[in-house]
């Protein structure tokens, strides 16, 4: 494989780049003042259902900070509407749908509609013309676990009892359930692909919440054959695979080019574990960016130096940036990031 012209890329595929290349999860978000002020006038779903806003909002971090990569402004929770289940974003509580899932009829109702997402198609092709060449577009999607956890409470929740029972009392209707998401994604991620994202990333944020004998039989099979998909398309993928992290065989099942890894998880632990077979990606506390620059840069250096001195690194936080962090931190972070790991 050659270099293409984007570091983020070619550290996804391995190949050698002259620096470790950054970008933020959820760096198109509250901690910004930009982000904010738009967020006052405009609703949540305006701005992902917007071409020019969501491309604005996905701009903003790219526009302030010397990032690799944008991500495209939108929600693993589009996934949900896509199928006839429609959320709300309440204050303080976050996203709630109308209508969580109750019964059987509830699974069997769920109809897909891809017309739902042509305006965030639209949105894609005018930020990857908006963004510079050299730096990538990423594309994303909810891990069906993670995605189902909130079709069956309708709204956070601390353990997401609902659908971890559903899955052992009920597990024909769960598969029901899972089949369903995971066709949606796939047809969801081809959009994305065709619209011009560079790279997509699934979260797998509450896979947390599921035994490891569990795991195996219940999410990996619907996210193997998502990613599967997406690596057939030539676009590399990205497993963050939150909470799972201690089990590295187990993750590289999904045949992910590249593991999102939390901040729970030593870095080169990681690495000799995985033995060139995914690049990584990750991991710095998200709780160290609310520290001195002074703490910022130690803990940097001892992810950097755990790694190692070798290509396939994305950095990364370990979660995504909190509200609370002041953006000239972020900016510290960007900038001792590409001074340490210079060759
Ligand atoms: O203005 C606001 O109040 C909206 C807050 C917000 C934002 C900025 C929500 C509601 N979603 C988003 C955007 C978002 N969501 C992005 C944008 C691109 C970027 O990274 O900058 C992405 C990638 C997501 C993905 C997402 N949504 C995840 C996975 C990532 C993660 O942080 O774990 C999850 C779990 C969601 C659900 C969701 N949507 C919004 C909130 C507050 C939540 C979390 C709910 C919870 O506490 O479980």
């Amino acid at each position: 494989m050659k270099n293409s012209n984007q570091i983020f890329i070619d550290a996804c595929n391995m190949l050698p780049v002259d620096r470790t290349p950054i970008w933020i999860m959820r760096q198109a978000g509250r901690y910004l003042p930009e982000y904010r002020k738009i967020r006052l006038k405009s609703s949540f779903h305006d701005m992902m259902h917007t071409p020019e806003l969501m491309s604005e909002v996905t701009m903003l971090p790219i526009n302030r900070f010397s990032l690799d990569a944008a991500i495209m402004f939108s929600d693993i929770l589009v996934i949900p509407e896509s199928l006839g289940m429609n959320f709300k974003l309440v204050p303080k509580v976050g996203p709630v749908f109308e209508q969580e899932i109750l019964n059987e009829s509830d699974i069997e109702k769920l109809n897909f509609q891809n017309d739902y997402f042509k305006n965030i198609y639209h949105g894609i092709s005018l930020i990857r013309s908006n963004l510079d060449q050299k730096k990538s577009l990423i594309g994303f999607a909810g891990a069906p676990w993670t995605v189902a956890c909130y079709m069956l409470e309708g709204k956070p929740s601390k353990d997401y009892m609902k659908l971890r029972s559903l899955l052992i009392e009920k597990p024909i209707l769960y598969k029901k359930l899972m089949d369903k998401i995971t066709n949606a994604t796939i047809d969801y991620i081809d959009g994305q692909i065709e619209a011009g994202v560079n790279a997509i990333q699934i979260f797998d944020s509450n896979g947390t919440y599921i035994s490891k004998y569990h795991y195996e039989k219940y999410s990996l099979p619907y996210i193997k054959k998502i990613i599967n998909h997406i690596n057939s398309k030539n676009v590399p993928s990205i497993y963050f695979a939150k909470g799972l992290c201690s089990e590295i065989d187990l993750i590289l099942k999904t045949e992910s080019k590249v593991l999102g890894i939390d901040w729970t998880v030593d870095i080169g632990d990681v690495k000799n574990k995985v033995l060139n077979r995914a690049a990584i990606q990750g991991n710095l506390d998200p709780s160290v960016l609310l520290c001195s620059n002074k703490i910022i840069k130690k803990e940097v250096s001892k992810i950097i130096n755990s790694f190692g001195n070798n290509h396939g690194h994305i950095f990364n936080l370990g979660h995504g940036i909190t509200p609370s962090v002041n953006p000239n931190s972020v900016e510290f972070l960007i900038d001792i990031v590409k001074e340490l790991t210079a060759k």
